[in-house]
């Protein structure tokens, strides 16, 4: 009854913004990301006869009643698909920055719902796994898997078809994304709540639904050629069509500061000179940069010269989930 599982943190290219369910977490529009081998999350998942209740330790301390109630409600749905009523001993370790705004819940939550659905005997596919991780948090469904990983919306009501996929394979093709960190402030507007409020408000909405369907396409073409121009070029457009929903959205909000704007000056600076880096940028002021292994270090130099930039860590492609001992 105790299992142990990583799961890696990804970066979406194509952007998840809006659910149509919010208790199935069924996504309005598919996303596309990379996994990054940098960031991961460890979790063991004991199931006891003995308990009464749930525990969770997050990195070695006892975690506040508000973070357990959430895995709790996690793990009722492990629960119930099992047909067991058990509670469970979690423990987790975070190798995530989240102080610097780096999104820890799509680790989390993959990590999770792996050695949760171990532990408790079921004996589940990928896709049934990403399912699974998909009702903890959406992004989670990506990280079940490694490489490039497209998570298709489905249009069933009930989310049956509604679940991750590999698109490439992490060895396929070698890139490099960096994290530029420029804040440790928790953003104002999380991002469940942001997307709630584009999808009930924003007049750019339907705009950003149809520009995620055909960027799609064209980000699942740029991969299979290894076109890298095109491939940056649509990431980029995509991560700004859904910070610019945000603009239309009553009351209007933005994810960026003016730091982020530097950072993101700084990538086409860049590619003026001749150094092919994109950005993508998620609902906080932090910026992930892709680049080629070959132009790594020129643009590691040149975001260090940026005085708002306080830290970048180094990240490749990664890989999906693993059971641990
Ligand atoms: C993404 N984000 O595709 C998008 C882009 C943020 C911006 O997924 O409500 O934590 O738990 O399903 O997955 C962040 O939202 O939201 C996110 P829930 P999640 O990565």
């Amino acid at each position: 009854m105790r299992a142990k599982a990583r799961a890696h943190t990804n970066i979406a290219l194509i952007k998840y913004w809006g659910k149509r369910d919010e208790q199935l977490f069924l996504p309005t529009n598919s996303s596309l990301s990379m996994t990054l081998d940098h960031f991961y999350t460890d979790t063991t998942v004991t199931f006891d006869n003995d308990l009464k209740q749930d525990y969770f330790n997050l990195n070695n301390e006892q975690a506040s009643e508000e973070e357990t109630e959430k895995i709790s409600r996690f793990l009722d749905k492990v629960r119930d698909l099992a047909n067991d009523q058990r509670f469970a001993r979690v423990d987790s370790i975070n190798h995530v920055p989240t102080a610097a705004g780096f999104a820890s819940s799509a680790s989390g939550f993959a990590a999770l719902a792996a050695a949760a659905t171990k532990a408790i005997g079921l004996d589940l596919t990928k896709r049934e796994l990403s399912q699974v991780a998909r009702l903890g948090s959406g992004s989670a469904s990506r990280s079940i898997y490694g490489g490039f990983v497209e998570w298709q919306k489905g249009e069933r009501e009930d989310g049956s078809d509604c679940y991750a996929l590999p698109v490439l394979e992490q060895e396929d093709w070698d890139l490099n994304v960096l994290s530029v960190e420029v804040t440790t402030q928790s953003k104002k507007v999380l991002s469940r709540e942001g997307m709630k409020r584009t999808v009930d408000t924003s007049i750019f909405y339907d705009g950003w639904l149809k520009a995620a369907r055909e960027d799609m396409v064209t980000l699942k073409q740029a991969i299979t050629k290894r076109d890298f121009t095109l491939f940056g070029e649509t990431l980029e457009a995509n991560a700004l069509k859904m910070h610019a929903t945000t603009l239309g959205a009553n009351p209007p909000f933005m994810y960026w500061q003016s730091a982020t704007m530097r950072v993101m000056e700084a990538v086409q600076s860049l590619r003026e000179q001749g150094v092919e880096a994109y950005y993508t940028i998620d609902a906080g002021p932090n910026v992930k940069v892709v680049c080629q292994p070959q132009d790594k270090e020129k643009t590691i130099n040149a975001l260090n010269e940026i005085d708002v930039v306080n830290q970048i860590y180094t990240c490749q492609i990664g890989p999906g989930i693993r059971y641990l001992d």
